[in-house]
């Protein structure tokens, strides 16, 4: 067992692996396009779209920081097939965010977006899920910057895209849109447990018109 994986703790038992992935030790770094610099004074995590009192919900580095922390242990799985288990995340619970600036009743998705542009659509349910998380920490410590600092949305029952690192904000959605994988053939709902990694593999109703 490598030095990274016993730091952690043990990986549920029963394995945790959905079908198709294999167990990385360690932690890689998965991403396209280059690692933003964080600027504190020019941060801002914001909620847009359709908000129930239609306004703009804005909140410093600060402010975001001084949010109901908690934990969560959970999985990353990547599409293109390794998955790292039982992992400690810390941070601020998707829900409580959506309590603090909630969307307008006819909101069935919303939309992650990350610096440069990156975003990830979820349904509505896909975000309020109890383990759903934005990450400050992991084990205990804060995220490096390759892995999202100062802040990233950690999704443990979808696919690793699904939870944009470097994450600025969410808009709430009436209609479901593509995020930035699910624009160029990745599956529109992404659960691993059903392998749903490509576009056409989509049933009706799971995915926008193309
Ligand atoms: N902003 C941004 N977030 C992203 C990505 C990306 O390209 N850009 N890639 C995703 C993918 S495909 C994976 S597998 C995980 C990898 O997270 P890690 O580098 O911390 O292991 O980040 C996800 N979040
Ligand atoms: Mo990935």
């Amino acid at each position: 067992m490598g030095e990274e994986q016993s730091r952690g703790r043990p990986a549920p038992e029963g394995s945790s692996l959905p079908p198709g992935q294999r167990l990385q030790r360690g932690w890689p770094v998965t991403h396209y396009g280059p690692v933003p610099k964080f600027r504190p004074e020019r941060w801002e995590f914001r909620v847009f779209g359709a908000t129930a009192d239609g306004e703009k919900h804005c909140w410093n580095h600060e402010q975001f920081t001084a949010l109901p922390f908690s934990t969560v242990v959970a999985d990353l799985h990547c599409v293109t097939k390794f998955s790292m288990l039982g992992a400690e995340w810390g941070g601020v619970h998707a829900k409580t965010v959506l309590d603090l600036a909630p969307p307008d009743p006819r909101a069935t998705h919303v939309m992650v977006w990350a610096e440069y542009g990156y975003s990830a659509n979820l349904r509505l349910a896909d975000f309020t899920a109890d383990g759903t998380i934005f990450a400050t920490h992991r084990e205990g410590e804060l995220l490096t910057a390759e892995h999202g600092f100062p802040l990233r949305l950690v999704v443990p029952h979808l696919y690793a895209w699904k939870g944009p690192k470097w994450v600025r904000g969410v808009e709430y959605l009436r209609a479901d849109r593509r995020g930035f994988w699910e624009e160029r053939g990745y599956h529109n709902v992404g659960d691993p447990w059903a392998e749903q990694r490509f576009t056409y593999q989509e049933e009706p109703g799971e995915g926008p018109e193309l």
